[in-house]
């Protein structure tokens, strides 16, 4: 075990802090672009800052604080996450993979050691995806990932994202000056809170992620008869809302009781005109399918479609489907995987390998260099909620991890 420790009190006082940046009654709202946002974001690079980093912001709006490394020409082996939140969420996504990776560098700086690799700490944008129903935009940004729709999207309020990206320092037009090249990241280290039960319940202080989840994510227009709910005949109904209502539970059915897929999620749904006594004419809802293999989200795709199909024809509403691009599952190689158990042990923790069904940044930066996540227990296994809580002494151990895992590396890469 190395001397060297992070400061866990200095750790979790910067998270309360960042916490503070968009706080509400019903959880945290820090909406990637929104004023919170922006606070958290200005926050953590004064953190940076004072952790003796330069910073610097992409044309994809990522924050990117570097400290140098002793030998020329190396590349730099990064570390982050995102400070973005989904409506409603909780202190700890993302939050502490970026402010663990501040900690690090702030830790190498209090002892003075300089590392041989240039080490940067980063903040991707709009990880969630929540703005622009587009996620992992920094990170697929800076991977060379982008897709045709995500050219200049416009966000529920009609503002593009050219506007958005100019908000936060970012220059969209010019998005292709933040893709990075293979050579210039020796390699990629994420922590992350695990958003599921196994830690929790194992009393395993460490995850050792296995793998990435993979995701289909698709919106459904459907197109009823909007009418007077008062003197139409349930015969003489096309419900957008009913026909929705089914396919929602079709959706569940392929993952809960076919098990075509881990899980299938309805997570949003709007319903027009949306009062009570009108018949619905037309009904948006959003959902996704996740799974560790690309064929299972293949298979649920077909099932999807075909149900789809069916509740339209039966009901005589008209389905419109979006189907966004799939995100491909990515399993973390067995090195990397060795190089975070080495970590942990010279942390004196115990740990354990974790699939991640949650997305991450690391998955997009898994197509220019080596990655790795570590995991460190979610409370009740609760996230992407008020409830999200990891403990102190949990956000310090991972940190604690991040710091072994970066000095292993620099050695080793
Ligand atoms: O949705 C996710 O899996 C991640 O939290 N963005
Ligand atoms: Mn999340
Ligand atoms: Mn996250």
């Amino acid at each position: 075990m190395t001397q060297m420790r992070i400061n866990a009190s200095r750790l979790n006082r910067s998270l309360e802090e960042l916490g503070r940046f968009g706080d509400t009654p019903e959880g945290m709202q820090r909406i990637a672009f929104s004023p919170a946002d922006i606070q958290g974001r200005e926050y953590t690079i004064s953190l940076m800052r004072q952790a003796g980093m330069e910073t610097r912001i992409d044309s994809a709006g990522n924050i990117i604080g570097l400290r140098p490394g002793t030998v020329p020409g190396l590349p730099a082996i990064a570390m982050g996450s995102h400070t973005d939140t989904v409506p409603a969420g909780g202190k700890y996504d993302g939050a502490l993979g970026v402010l663990g990776a501040v900690e690090c560098i702030q830790t190498l700086t209090d002892n003075n050691i300089n590392l041989r690799h240039p080490v940067e700490a980063i903040v991707f944008t709009n990880e969630e995806g929540t703005s622009f129903h587009r996620w992992l935009i920094g990170s697929r940004a800076m991977a060379g990932l982008l897709e045709p729709e995500d050219e200049n999207p416009v966000d529920d309020l009609g503002v593009d994202l050219v506007t958005r990206m100019a908000d936060i320092g970012g220059d969209w037009p010019k998005v292709s000056d933040a893709v990075r090249k293979p050579e210039e990241l020796a390699a990629y280290f994420e922590l992350h809170i695990e958003q599921g039960p196994t830690l929790h319940q194992t009393g395993i202080p460490i995850g050792v992620v296995t793998g990435i989840t993979g995701r289909a994510m698709f919106e459904v227009e459907i197109v009823g008869t909007a009418n007077h709910a008062g003197t139409t005949p349930m015969t003489h109904r096309h419900d957008a809302l009913l026909s929705a209502s089914k396919l929602t539970v079709a959706v569940n059915k392929l993952a809960a009781e076919s098990e075509t897929c881990r899980v299938s999620t309805v997570g949003s749904i709007e319903a027009h005109p949306n009062a009570v006594n009108v018949v619905p004419g037309s009904v948006k809802i959003g959902l996704e399918f996740r799974d560790l293999s690309m064929d299972a989200l293949a298979a649920a795709e077909d099932e999807f479609r075909r149900a789809t199909a069916k509740i339209g024809e039966d009901d005589g509403v008209q389905m419109e489907i979006y189907r966004h691009r799939f995100t491909d599952s990515v399993p973390i190689e067995t090195d990397m995987q060795q190089l975070v158990e080495a970590a942990s042990k010279n942390a004196g923790l115990a740990h354990m390998p974790v699939p991640s069904g949650a997305g991450h940044d690391a998955q997009a930066i898994a197509s220019i260099t080596k990655m790795a996540m570590v995991f460190v227990p979610s409370t009740e296994g609760i996230s992407h909620a008020p409830q999200e809580y990891s403990t102190p002494e949990d956000c310090a151990n991972g940190t604690q991890v991040l710091l072994e895992l970066l000095l292993l590396a620099d050695e080793s890469l």
